[in-house]
């Protein structure tokens, strides 16, 4: 490493874009050290410094003319990229976050051709997961990406990860390299820079993507075993096992009354009784009460499908005085993760933390609704960051949660009728898990308008069940 390298190192270090210490990540794990390059904006001459060490790294693919175009990974390399593109005179492009809804419905922002070469920039490598997200959608934008240049490795194995996909990847730092000079330099001490090494040793992420095909295929027990389903998800599972059903009524009658004479009704069929207790008439304490008794006897978890969708602070109140006495809720993404970091302070105060859980909507079932591609993703990013209080996403295509210790619930079940009047689409129990790849599935009118209710929901247990089976056993 030489002097300028090691200046720069210090001098980040100074403006405290690198800090050592106890924090939270975004994932709710801790780390003991944080790197938060988005200063460096307000630092132009160390800005510029990162720069020429980037432009110069890249000098020998321009000298062979090969990347025609540079691309920052939204938001905090876009800068470095822009500086870089002056530097160098190599055209930028800007990949979108959020494709537009309206207009040219464009990923990529800029001019280009197809199979240009791209090399794109990005400041920290963690999983590599934001890399991959730039990749895929120039890609999708038929541009080829020649390169990828990473500011600092965290060396946690995702730039092990990418390169194993074939992506020409490298860092400029690496965690290590930053400790080391820090250290010597008597900036941190031998124990800082000693947790640092034990974190990045103790949290290495899988280096294959056994997660992106094994949801469908894994038995609900093997996911139960797995070190990252949280115990709250791990409950869900175990239940399901016990009682050998993964069907989730969705009580939605109009008195109290109608409520617990179904819950009673199926309670020994179902995984989870879903609620709108808001459009119930008459639901007191007790009525919950009285649920909430039928739940333990039986043994089935109660959902209140209340859709939150507040902001954080918001969603927090009504969180703590409408939903708090189910054990699950269900959320929209649409204000953003923060509002599940809300519903898990509310939860972490009272230590109801393993015994609550969460479902995002990341697909409604009825015809017209405005979810869009990039939301159902951006959505299923908010669960994966959000494990310790999600235990699942609403979805309705299969592929969309591609993790094993995430659950997909997927409601539109009936075997009489093809859909109301008001956009609902039903599917049959065997398409639901075989098709729709859903781990639990909703039926609501399908049984508590049935004249049966008891025996309705045993068929459409077991029929789900068997489906089930034939899933797993088929792989
Ligand atoms: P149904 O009677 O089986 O149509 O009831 C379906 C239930 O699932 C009902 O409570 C809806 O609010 C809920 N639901 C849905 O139908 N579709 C969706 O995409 C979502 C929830 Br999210």
């Amino acid at each position: 490493m030489n002097t300028d390298q090691r200046g720069i190192i210090l001098n980040l270090h100074e403006i405290g874009a690198l800090k050592f210490g106890t924090f939270q990540l975004k994932s709710g794990e801790t780390s003991t050290f944080y790197i938060d390059l988005r200063v460096i904006v307000s630092y132009p001459k160390l800005l510029q410094q990162i720069c020429s060490l980037v432009s110069v790294t890249i000098q020998k693919d321009i000298d062979e003319k090969i990347p025609t175009r540079l691309c920052g990974v939204p938001y905090t390399a876009l800068p470095i990229a822009t500086v870089v593109s002056i530097n160098t005179n190599l055209p930028m492009l800007i990949r979108r976050k959020e494709a537009k809804l309206y207009g040219t419905k464009k990923l990529i922002d800029g001019e280009y051709s197809c199979g240009d070469d791209v090399i794109v920039i990005e400041d920290v490598i963690s999983s590599g997961a934001s890399i991959l997200e730039t990749v895929e959608d120039l890609e999708k934008s038929n541009l080829n990406v020649s390169r990828v240049i990473v500011l600092v490795d965290r060396q946690q194995g995702g730039l092990q990860r990418l390169s194993n996909k074939g992506l020409n990847i490298t860092s400029i730092f690496t965690i290590t390299q930053i400790v080391d000079i820090l250290k010597r330099e008597g900036k941190i001490s031998e124990e800082k820079h000693k947790n640092v090494l034990d974190y990045i040793k103790n949290h290495q992420i899988k280096n294959d993507d056994s997660d992106m095909i094994l949801r469908t295929k894994l038995a609900f027990q093997q996911r139960a075993e797995l070190g990252e389903t949280s115990k709250i998800t791990q409950k869900i599972l175990k239940l399901i096992i016990e009682k050998k059903t993964n069907l989730c009524v969705a009580a939605d009658v109009e008195s109290a009354d109608q409520l617990l004479k179904i819950a009673e009704q199926v309670a020994p069929h179902i995984c989870i009784l879903k609620t709108h207790i808001d459009a119930v008439i008459g639901v007191t304490e007790s009525t919950i009460k009285h649920l909430q008794q039928l739940a333990k006897q039986y043994n089935f978890l109660i959902m209140e499908d209340r859709k939150m969708a507040d902001i954080g602070n918001t969603v927090k109140l009504q969180y703590k005085k409408l939903v708090k006495w189910a054990d699950l809720v269900t959320v929209h993404s649409v204000s953003g993760g923060l509002m599940l970091k809300g519903i898990l302070e509310e939860v972490q105060q009272t230590d109801l933390l393993d015994k609550r859980g969460v479902f995002i909507i990341a697909e409604l079932s009825c015809e017209g609704n405005l979810i869009s591609q990039q939301y159902t993703k951006d959505t299923v990013k908010i669960a994966e960051d959000y494990k310790d209080i999600v235990v699942g996403l609403v979805c309705q295509t299969n592929g969309v949660l591609p993790s094993p210790s995430l659950l997909q619930l997927t409601p539109g079940v009936n075997i009489t009728s093809s859909g109301d009047s008001l956009g609902q689409k039903y599917q049959t129990p065997s398409d639901i898990i075989l098709t729709k790849g859903a781990d639990i599935a909703v039926v609501g009118r399908g049984i508590y308008e049935a004249t049966n209710p008891a025996e309705t929901a045993k068929y459409y247990k077991e029929s789900l069940w068997n489906t089930y089976l034939e899933r797993v056993s088929n792989q």
